[in-house]
């Protein structure tokens, strides 16, 4: 598999975002597996629900070639990664999670939206220093060697956030953040309790969406103080990966921190061979929100926070929207179908589509190139002009999805990058494997 040429990828600018119907050479094929699917949701579930967290630090991966030191939660006995595992559980169950501190300063996790905390058998607790100054939001393990552990009943199903509780601004910009997903009982393939909550399980996915300011992360590396009031991010993340590596794989080799990819990879809608919505989940571990725009497709935001959008009587009252704007601290999810509206059939309804013209694709030497609008699902190669070369691995259509906040779609400035992914749509008879 080929890496994308990241000088070309700044030159994608060319393509009006709006109309952004991009190929690409550098995308996983489907797969079958379920132990380590190559794109989507990966679980980290334990037979009676005790997990055990180690945070930690280590390197992160910037696709501008930076290195970035960071904290996290390490799922037990693994080595760092960014962001922590994603634990899963269903609702009712008790919970446990076991944190143990190899950080040189005391650290803990919070479970918002979950009650009744447990710390040692005890309801979790703030604590304080000397002065009486609010230190942690809940109980700590302390530094280098001590260890906490958390019980809590599991609370209504959906998607929360865990994350340090201590010194929380600098702690969970270091990336000590991490998913908790909350299933309903006795009915796995459904977000919440609600029957229209039902999606297809092969298209879960988990977009937990950050920020990395590096003068801050250089500072705590070097035990030097650091002044917030000079905070500025300047990468923006989803699984703790920036546009391109979210599009490569769960489990890329050369991100060995990063395992969780953001490519969605879904089959376009047809109410017999595929009826069920994609499921997305976002969540917002960052300082301020996040505006994220799905191209081609608005989403069904069907829960926040947690909580099904629903009125006091039931009533439904999900809605379609373009805009996921997901604010610090929360989460939202949503359902997508992605439909052919112009049925496409490669006899009966080709769809020609114009290709845009020469100036307006980058033609390079190899099989970089990159432009829009063309081909349609199941286009052949042969279609375009001298010196283009097609990427499409079987006919497949992108879109762009990244967060509105342009600012955020960059990798330290630099356009395009940053807090973006790709939805793949195979044709309808999908892709050879
Ligand atoms: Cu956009």
């Amino acid at each position: 598999m080929l890496r994308l040429d990241r000088g070309r990828w700044k030159r994608l600018s060319a393509v009006p975002l709006v109309a952004a119907i991009v190929a690409v050479l550098v995308v996983p094929g489907p797969s079958q597996s379920t132990a380590s699917p190559p794109a989507g949701l990966e679980c980290l579930t334990a037979g009676d629900n005790a997990f055990e967290l180690t945070a930690t630090g280590g390197y992160a991966a910037m696709p501008d070639g930076n290195t970035i030191y960071m904290w996290s939660y390490a799922a037990g006995g693994g080595a760092f990664q960014l962001p922590g595992p994603t634990l899963c559980v269903t609702s009712g169950v008790k919970v446990t999670v076991v944190l143990h501190n190899s950080l040189p300063e005391p650290t803990s996790i919070t479970f918002p939206g979950q009650v009744q905390v447990l710390a040692d058998g005890q309801p979790a607790q703030p604590e304080t220093d000397a002065a009486g100054t609010l230190t942690s939001l809940t109980t700590t393990a302390a530094a280098n060697t001590g260890s906490v552990t958390y019980t809590f009943t599991a609370g209504p199903p959906g998607t929360y956030l865990y994350q340090s509780g201590t010194d929380a601004q600098k702690q969970v910009q270091m990336g000590l953040y991490g998913a908790l997903v909350v299933r309903p009982a006795g009915h796995p393939e459904r977000e919440n309790d609600r029957a229209d909550s039902a999606f297809d399980r092969d298209r879960e996915y988990l977009y937990l969406l950050g920020e990395i300011d590096p003068d801050l992360h250089l500072a705590v590396e070097r035990k030097r103080a650091y002044d917030f009031t000079r905070y500025k991010a300047r990468y923006f993340t989803i699984n703790g990966r920036s546009m391109p590596d979210t599009i490569a794989p769960n489990h890329a080799d050369w991100l060995p921190a990063q395992p969780y990819g953001a490519l969605i990879h879904i089959r376009p809608y047809d109410p017999v061979g595929n009826p069920k919505p994609a499921l997305i989940r976002y969540l917002n571990a960052g300082s301020v929100s996040y505006p994220f725009h799905p191209h081609g497709s608005d989403e069904q935001l069907i829960a926040r926070d947690g909580r099904p959008a629903q009125g006091p009587g039931g009533q439904d009252l999900s809605y379609s929207n373009f805009l996921i704007d997901v604010a610090p601290g929360q989460t939202v999810d949503t359902l997508m179908i992605w439909k052919d509206a112009e049925h496409w059939d490669p006899q009966g309804n080709p769809i020609p589509v114009p290709l845009p013209s020469l100036q307006d694709q980058i033609v390079g030497p190899g099989p970089e190139t990159w432009f829009a609008e063309n081909p349609y699902l199941g286009g052949e190669p042969g279609e375009l002009p001298p010196g283009v070369v097609q990427n499409n691995q079987c006919g497949e259509y992108y879109h762009v999805a990244h967060s509105h906040a342009l600012e955020q779609a960059t990798n330290y400035g630099a356009s395009f990058g940053g807090m973006m992914t790709l939805i793949r749509i195979d044709p309808p008879a999908g892709c050879p494997a």
